[in-house]
């Protein structure tokens, strides 16, 4: 059987594809997991301590809204749960078939369908929803002697929770997003705790705190107040595109504040000058933590600064020639964004890789479609990424674009794709705003891409991304109708 929509992943834009293709009366859909469960970076990422840096009422469907959540940035487990509750409550759960890894996506020119080849067998399908999000391939880092390591080595997307760290001598390379929510929670139970930053991060205080129960049956009662709390924290975030995106002098004062905050945590001058970060914030992903700087006032916590030489058998040895012995070494050293191997497994009409368009080799049209893609959408594709605010938003918003699209597809058995010139006007208008954005200022970020080009940040305000894939705009597409069938 063709299907009419192949979704490739179940995370939040997986599940909200299904969802929301459905609601428009497409249901000849499958989606494809790798895993044995839904969930997406929200299922893998069972590290300790793993939470949102974006509020709960913000980060969650707008049509699903959750008026349980327990805390106000919600800790991992909760959200992988909301995420299982939402394909409960819509009816998806029996559309995933699990342990499918989708290796090959290529178009079939003869029978002008999509080509799925999976783990579990080949599939055909009219249209193709790639979901499969930017933070989904672990990176370990690039160092010499990492694999003569004879002591544990995890990722903290690949987190086990078998391995033993009470007692044991862990290290813990990087002090991003992943870093900093870990390395408070581990301390206490470790013998001693050696954390190697490369770069330091901005950090500001962490306004999350617990919901109390009469809120929660408030908002039960009354979710106007909930989606009221919704549009708030919006509109907060929004703010900061001010300084993010159109003059980032304006971040001084939340460096000011992200100083103090470390002075307040810090009192030993050399390690705080030490965690001093010496480019923009915003640069790099600001991070969110009251309990990351004082773990380094625990005697077995140590903060090392010199650059990594190599790995050895028994631990890592930085440049100053020292051999830190390690049972334990953590890898927070976040994903393969702008070179997803994903990319490189999907190819259109002649053969170009979709990866080229993080390369900035293939242009895109609203992050979502590809000239010589036709009927094929990505969901988290470039430059739809945000440093302020929820992917969420994002992903509602290109999901208003592709059911639209995919109803063109569909309905007048055509194929759809954006027309070359509308898509580089897209690519070069996003390309042309960048640099004189608070990405541009000059730091090593997972936003650029091998060039220094940024493929993955959405460089203006979200609503002007929900304006923009309000509609289905037939002038910039061509919509070709097939000359074969394609129903079986
Ligand atoms: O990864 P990162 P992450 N030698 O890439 C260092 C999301 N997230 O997993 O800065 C030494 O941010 C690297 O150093 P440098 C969120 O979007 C969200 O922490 O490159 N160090 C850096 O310190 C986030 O941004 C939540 O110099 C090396 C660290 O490793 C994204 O995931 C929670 C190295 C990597 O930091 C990724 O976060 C957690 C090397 N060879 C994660 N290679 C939320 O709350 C890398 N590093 C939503």
């Amino acid at each position: 059987m063709v299907l009419d929509v192949a979704i490739i992943g179940s995370g939040f834009g997986g599940l909200g594809a299904a969802i929301r293709l459905q609601q428009v009366d497409v249901t000849n859909i499958a989606i494809f997991e790798r895993a044995r469960d839904l969930g997406g970076t929200w299922r893998d990422n069972t590290y300790p301590g793993c939470r949102c840096d974006v509020g709960s009422y913000l980060y969650s469907f707008s049509f699903a809204p959750n008026p349980a959540w327990t805390n106000t940035y919600s800790f991992q487990p909760e959200i992988w749960q909301y995420l299982r509750d939402v394909a409960d409550r819509y009816s998806i759960s029996d559309l995933i078939h699990y342990e499918h890894d989708v290796t090959d996506v290529a178009f079939d020119e003869s029978r002008q369908l999509w080509r799925l080849t999976t783990s579990n067998g080949e599939y055909l399908a009219k249209c193709v929803v790639l979901a499969t999000g930017a933070l989904a391939e672990p990176r370990l880092p690039d160092i010499t002697g990492i694999g003569d390591f004879t002591g544990t080595l995890m990722h903290t997307a690949q987190w086990d929770s078998t391995v033993e760290l009470a007692g044991q001598r862990v290290g813990v390379i990087g002090t991003g997003a992943s870093a900093i929510q870990t390395v408070p929670q581990i301390a206490p139970l470790v013998a001693s705790l050696e954390v190697f930053q490369r770069t330091p991060s901005w950090i500001l205080p962490h306004l999350g705190h617990p919901v109390l129960d009469r809120s929660k049956k408030f908002f039960a009662t009354l979710p106007l107040a909930q989606r009221a709390v919704r549009v708030w924290g919006y509109w907060r975030r929004e703010l900061m595109v001010l300084g993010f995106v159109k003059d980032p002098r304006r971040m001084t004062k939340a460096e000011t504040l992200s100083r103090e905050h470390l002075e307040r945590q810090i009192k030993d001058e050399a390690l705080r000058e030490r965690f001093t970060p010496n480019y923009r914030l915003g640069c790099k992903r600001v991070l969110i933590s009251n309990d990351f700087y004082p773990a380094f006032r625990r005697d077995n916590v140590t903060l090392v600064t010199e650059p990594i030489a190599t790995i050895e058998k028994k631990g890592v040895r930085t440049a100053d020639g020292v051999l830190h012995e390690l049972d334990v070494l953590i890898a927070a050293t976040g994903f393969f964004v702008t070179d997803n191997p994903m990319g490189d497994k999907v190819h259109g009409v002649h053969g170009q890789a979709l990866g080229d368009a993080s390369h900035g080799k293939l242009p895109h049209y609203l992050g979502t479609a590809f000239p010589d893609f036709p009927n094929l959408f990505t969901l988290a594709g470039p430059n739809t990424g945000l440093g302020h605010s929820s992917i969420i938003f994002m992903l509602e918003s290109q999901l208003n674009y592709v059911t639209r699209a995919i109803n063109v597809a569909l309905e007048s058995d055509a194929l759809v794709e954006p027309k070359e010139d509308a898509a580089q006007r897209w690519t070069n208008s996003l390309q042309e705003k960048l640099p004189t954005t608070v990405w541009g200022t000059g730091c090593a970020s997972w936003y650029l891409n091998e060039a220094g080009h940024n493929t993955v940040i959405w460089p203006d305000f979200t609503f002007k991304y929900r304006q923009a894939t309000r509609r289905f705009d037939s002038s910039d597409h061509r919509v070709v109708v097939k000359t074969t069938s394609s129903s079986d």
